[in-house]
């Protein structure tokens, strides 16, 4: 009997708009994974540590300005910089717990307008830079309404954290959901703390405890 190769680690993304909780609820799975014994790499993007990731930084503080087009390449060579290490960990069995990935790029920068409220820049072109990365095996979007987000006590001081912003980007998002099939899960992030993380939980879980099958497959391929 031909032996059966080994199931690989899965590879975990939790998308979401600002102020969503997202990344408490990251750190919650990641402490949740590790308490039920299984260590896992925590990332997220940006990851402001790297080279790319100041520029990055900066941008996002109005620390510096970039041309629109520079600024999405550069979100996107951040990822790539991961992209060898995501493959290996989950090839390793070590899952890849990751707050925010391609999806946020392609939202991001595909919903700024310019004056007159048109789009920047074109979808497809947000998207090519990504195609080919290493591909999530469930993407958590984390859903919220500006309503909401406001109760929260509203969004932050970094660039893009407008409400009319915001708003094209959810639009954004639950139209890249409706691509992605059943990968994509939103979840009504607007709940208790306890409830979002049980439904995270719950899919998470089984997923980690059986691995996935086959190689690690690539976005958009
Ligand atoms: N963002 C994030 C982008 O515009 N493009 C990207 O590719 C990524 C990963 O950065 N408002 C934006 C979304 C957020 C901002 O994210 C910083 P965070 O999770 O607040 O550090």
């Amino acid at each position: 009997m031909a032996s059966q190769s080994p199931r690989r680690a899965p590879f975990i993304v939790i998308e979401g708009l600002d102020r969503s909780g997202k990344t408490t609820q990251t750190s919650r799975l990641y402490a949740r994974l590790k308490e039920t014994g299984t260590q896992a790499n925590l990332i997220k993007f940006p990851d402001r540590t790297t080279t790319i990731g100041q520029m990055i930084d900066s941008y996002l503080r109005s620390a510096s300005e970039l041309d629109d087009r520079a600024v999405h390449l550069l979100f996107s060579a951040n990822r790539w910089e991961l992209a060898s290490m995501i493959e290996k960990s989950l090839i390793a069995g070590t899952p890849v717990v990751c707050d925010r990935y391609a999806f946020s790029g392609i939202t991001f920068s595909g919903s700024k307008v310019n004056s007159e409220g048109e789009p920047l820049l074109p979808f497809e072109w947000c998207r090519s830079p990504d195609i080919g990365l290493p591909a999530p095996d469930i993407v958590f979007f984390f859903d919220i309404t500006p309503e909401k987000a406001k109760e929260r006590g509203g969004y932050g001081e970094e660039r893009y954290e407008k409400e009319e912003m915001q708003l094209r980007v959810r639009d954004s998002f639950h139209r890249i959901g409706r691509e992605m099939g059943t990968t994509w899960v939103t979840i009504d992030a607007g709940r208790e703390r306890d409830q979002v993380e049980q439904d995270v939980w719950k899919l998470v879980e089984p997923l980690v405890k059986e691995g996935v099958d086959g190689p690690v497959t690539k976005l958009w391929t």
